[in-house]
């Protein structure tokens, strides 16, 4: 029901003036019935008031030390449940400190909506100089799916829904939702106000995709003789986990997991070519991408990566523009990943003939050699650690606790820990994402532990860590099942860089030595400083077993790591250089 405030006539007014709301239920009202039940922000004018009314009607406000990781925790919220996550920010420095976030979250195909408070329209127009004055609306329109300013409590209910909308259906993003300041204190008639909500029914709606689209990608995979499936993590936000596993079991084709793909199908499954991604990628001739898009991820679907074997590709994906990116789409199927996956399952009519086995063997054997060869520097207990030594140990654990879900960052913490550690159940691993981003690691945990309810182990490179760090005290405040290993090699890549011109230290170090784990103790969360892979295996158990907050300093060799892990030839190159 929607509360009313007292009116300006005090106890003499008449019961008609008495039926009142104002700007702050209105928007409570509006998130809550659409199933708003988490806000993530930082409060100030002019927003503080409303978390605390949110707080207060029932939605649970996690309170951020810096708006980009609320904005980051709203984002990942958004990917684990299908639903918009909720920013909240202030004005002007708040609103771009969440900008980074919305603009990850639309890159990533994350549906988030970020709300911020902003100044007075008329000042700040007329660019008088008003607190925190700043256009945020034309600001975000670019970096978002949509944006929208709400100027008339009356309008709410609809401001709301539109957002809700525009995250969620088609390929999702972000959306900017302005809310002026004077809007939440704007009065109107009760009864007007919740005759004015909106209840958004089926905000993403299924989209069919056409029977000849179908039809024409099964006739390009019927023809391949070294056939793969690569899986996006748009196919794991999908949530179609059944069957897209029919899929590949009933077409007997390996599958590729891209990195938040992976546990979609277990990483150990006797179809899974991650081992083997340099020989399909290579070797294969016809490709279904199932969520994934042919970025610089997949280099963009051509050149050396891709070998000389001509490709045919087919595409799942539910937006048309899509297709044709960057090479050409023999077979666009554009449509919900749910309902393609079921429309082409059906159409298969649960037979389908197998790839021929000597593509199939192929596969499999590079795929166990690849193991095989990194299986014994896992299982190194050199100190101070090296990165597979300690990830050998993570891997365990998380084989151990398939449930757990597993935050990453870093360069060559991020690229050594996809390879080393297996996943075992869909939307387990959350990672920088499409544009390889540092800062999203505390708070994607922290998302993810309030969303899921499982315990997170959040592996950080130290530099990657450093961005969001300060919200080891929000995981101590709410006193979060969230684990956090830090891989300290003292640098960025590595802590051995030299400055040439020996004054400063060199661009890429840290302090030698540094020892976080300390950190989270200020905060009476547990710190423990690990410089064995079986300390660290003993350590990161209790932590998962006790659930309390922990920090872990993991030493590695400072000389362990490569430049820019294993993308360092992303990095420009000059022949004057090189000279
Ligand atoms: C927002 C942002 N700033 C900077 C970078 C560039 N960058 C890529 S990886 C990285 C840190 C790598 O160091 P670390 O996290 O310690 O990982 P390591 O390779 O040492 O394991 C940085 C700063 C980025 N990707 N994102
Ligand atoms: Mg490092």
């Amino acid at each position: 029901m929607l509360e009313t405030v007292a009116s300006p006539g005090g106890a003499n007014a008449t019961d008609a003036e008495r039926k009142l709301t104002d700007g702050f239920h209105l928007v409570i009202e509006a998130l809550t019935r659409n199933g708003v039940k988490t806000i993530y922000g930082v409060p100030g004018i002019p927003i503080t008031d409303f978390g605390r009314q949110a707080q207060a009607a029932g939605i649970r406000v996690i309170s951020f030390r810096h708006e980009q990781h609320a904005g980051n925790a709203a984002a990942i919220a958004g990917f684990l449940t299908k639903k918009p996550g909720i920013c909240l920010t202030v004005s002007a420095p708040g609103f771009l400190n969440g900008l980074t976030a919305l603009a990850n979250a639309t890159t990533n195909c994350f549906p988030m909506i970020l709300i911020s408070g902003s100044s007075e329209r008329e000042i700040v127009d007329l660019q008088q100089g008003d607190y925190e004055e700043m256009d945020q609306l034309a600001i975000a329109k670019p970096l978002c799916k949509a944006a929208f300013r709400v100027l008339h409590a009356a309008d709410i209910g609809i401001g709301v829904a539109r957002a809700i909308r525009a995250a969620v259906s088609g390929r999702p993003g972000g959306v900017y939702l302005d809310l002026p300041g004077k809007l939440f204190s704007q009065v109107i008639d009760a009864e007007a106000g919740q005759r004015s909500l909106v209840t958004v029914t089926d905000a993403a709606p299924a989209q069919i995709p056409a029977p000849a689209a179908v039809a024409r990608a099964l006739d390009v995979l019927k023809s391949a003789k070294r056939p793969l499936i690569i899986l996006g993590k748009g196919a794991a936000y999908a949530q179609v986990d059944d069957q897209i596993r029919g899929l590949v079991e009933t077409s007997g084709i390996p599958f590729l997991p891209m990195s938040m793909a992976k546990g979609l199908l277990p990483d150990t499954h006797p179809l899974c070519a991650g081992a083997a991604r340099s020989t399909v990628l290579k070797d294969s001739d016809v490709v279904m991408l199932i969520g994934a898009r042919l970025n610089w991820l997949l280099s963009h679907g051509k050149g050396k990566t891709w070998g000389d074997v001509p490709k045919r590709f087919i595409q799942i994906d539910i937006e048309p523009k899509e297709m044709d990116s960057n090479v050409e789409i023999a077979a666009p199927v554009v449509g919900d990943i749910g309902s393609c996956v079921s429309a082409l399952l059906d159409e298969m009519g649960g037979h389908w003939p197998e790839p021929p086995a000597d593509w199939t063997n192929a596969v499999r054997t590079k795929r166990e050699e690849n193991i095989a060869k990194m299986a014994p520097r896992l299982m190194s207990t050199r100190s101070p650690m090296d990165f597979h030594g300690a990830l050998g140990a993570l891997r365990t654990v998380i084989k151990e606790r398939p449930d757990a879900i597993l935050v990453n960052e870093g360069a060559n913490t991020l690229d050594l820990a996809r390879g080393a550690i297996d996943m075992y159940q869909p939307r387990k691993r959350l990672d920088v994402g499409t544009w390889g981003v540092m800062g999203i690691g505390m708070g994607f945990a922290i998302a993810a532990a309030i969303e899921t309810g499982k315990p997170v182990l959040a592996v950080e490179g130290d530099s990657a860590f450093g961005f969001s760090g300060m919200e080891v005290e929000t995981i101590c405040r709410y006193n979060l099942p969230i684990c956090v290993v830090i891989f300290n090699n003292d640098g960025i890549y590595r802590g051995t860089d030299v400055n040439a011109a020996g004054s400063d230290p060199a661009i890429t170090v840290f302090v030698k030595g540094s020892r976080y784990d300390k950190m989270i103790e200020a905060f009476g969360g547990v710190g423990v400083n690990a410089t064995t892979p079986d300390e660290l295996k003993r350590a990161v158990d209790a932590a998962m077993d006790s659930g309390k907050p922990t920090v872990i300093n993991a030493v590695i060799d400072p000389a362990a790591g490569t430049e820019s892990g294993s993308i360092g030839k992303l990095n420009p190159q000059s022949a004057v250089r090189k000279k």
